[in-house]
């Protein structure tokens, strides 16, 4: 290295100097930071950009996870929740179940329903819309936030149906916004072994591109903490940042903490370490999505607690009870009262606010 060269901590001061004065960082660069930046500077500069979006303002909402049904045509190697077609312990919800156990729910103000499920070849399109129906009957107060991009494609293939005229369908019905699943890590390579049978990446872009199109806003995810590497995981960034300068239809990413137990791919999940670098590089990276969850069942609530430090503004909801996660080993409760919820985010040092599944403020 001659004097000219600047040393690791040099270059990484200097990008993310570039990173407050509200610069935006290359791949590259993010790169560099996510290799060799200090742990505190990272997260110091991630909690800046955090604050200059939010404040101290911690979102939650009170919602509800539906999964209508665990019966799956994919075997993605990291799911401990999907059962294959005909197999043991293959479950699949009626309407009317789906709409009991909401009506049961009902002295809980919930504000966000939030549906997903395998890809089952025995549910008929109508299946889908008379659940969106029924589910805005019983829960009128609250937004639908449901289907994958995958559930989505699913249906569209099953029945020689453009995607467009599938979400078309589905919002008529009563759905609200895509949720973020699906999107695992974008690198083809990664999918081969991941999730072979899955939608590839690109068409996970392009079905969130054209639920934008059509005013359904969307969340985005990225599974980390398995197999995949830090250019991974910054090309995954890359391509939804791509995507949003051209829609602005992402409202929150949410970077789920792989759980290890139950599943096929013998992966040992993030340490602490990691989940903060990931946060704060998604922070800092990811300029034009407003939102970034810390999403409590898979981080556990104090890695949770501690990524509000490091960018994310976002804490999810009360759940009631949640399932993939928890089939593979999620040791974080299923759900959390609201009042934990709140006390959880205050003790974090954060200001918790209600807000919709599109994140819009609920007035106390
Ligand atoms: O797509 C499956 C992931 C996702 C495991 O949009 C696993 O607000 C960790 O997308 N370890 C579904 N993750 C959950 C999801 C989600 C959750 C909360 C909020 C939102 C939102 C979206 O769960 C799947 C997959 O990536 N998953 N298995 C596992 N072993």
């Amino acid at each position: 290295m001659n004097a000219m060269t600047p040393l690791p901590g040099d270059a990484c001061a200097a990008i993310l100097d570039k990173a407050r004065s509200g610069e935006r960082l290359s791949p590259d660069e993010a790169l560099i930071l996510a290799l060799s930046a200090p742990l505190h500077d990272l997260c110091a500069a991630a909690m800046e950009a955090r604050l200059q979006k939010h404040g101290r303002n911690a979102y939650y909402v009170h919602n509800v996870h539906v999964n209508f049904t665990n019966v799956c045509v994919n075997a993605c190697r990291f799911c401990a929740f999907y059962k294959k077609h005909g197999a043991p312990g293959g479950r699949t919800l009626s309407v009317d179940d789906i709409v009991a156990d909401l009506a049961a729910k009902s002295h809980l103000p919930i504000r966000e329903i939030h549906i997903v499920g395998g890809l089952n070849p025995e549910l008929p399109l109508e299946y889908y819309l008379d659940m969106l129906r029924a589910v805005s009957r019983q829960c009128p107060q609250a937004g639908i936030k449901a289907f994958t991009a995958v559930e989505v494609a699913h249906l569209a293939d099953t029945r020689s149906v453009a995607e467009f005229e599938i979400l078309a369908a589905l919002k008529e019905a009563g759905l609200m916004m895509l949720p973020g699943g699906g999107a695992e890590v974008f690198s083809p390579a990664l999918r081969e072994k991941l999730c072979p049978e899955k939608i590839s990446g690109e068409r996970w872009l392009q079905i969130h591109a054209t639920a934008h199109g059509q005013g359904l806003p969307t969340n985005a995810t990225m599974l980390f903490g398995h197999i995949e590497s830090w250019s991974d995981r910054v090309a995954h960034l890359s391509a939804l940042r791509d995507l949003q300068d051209l829609t602005g239809g992402f409202t929150c990413f949410i970077p789920l903490a792989y759980q290890p137990a139950n599943n096929a791919l013998k992966a040992p999940g993030p340490d602490g370490l990691t989940v903060l670098r990931v946060m704060a590089l998604s922070r800092l990276f990811l300029d034009n999505i407003p939102h970034l969850k810390a999403y409590w069942a898979m981080l556990g609530i104090k890695a949770a607690q501690m990524a509000l430090w490091a960018g994310a503004d976002d804490f999810d909801g009360t759940i009631i009870e949640e399932r993939i996660g928890h089939a593979a080993g999620a040791d974080s409760p299923k759900g959390l009262p609201l009042t934990e919820l709140r006390q959880a985010i205050e003790a974090a040092g954060m200001v918790p606010v209600e807000r919709t599944p599109d994140f819009r403020p609920v007035p106390r």
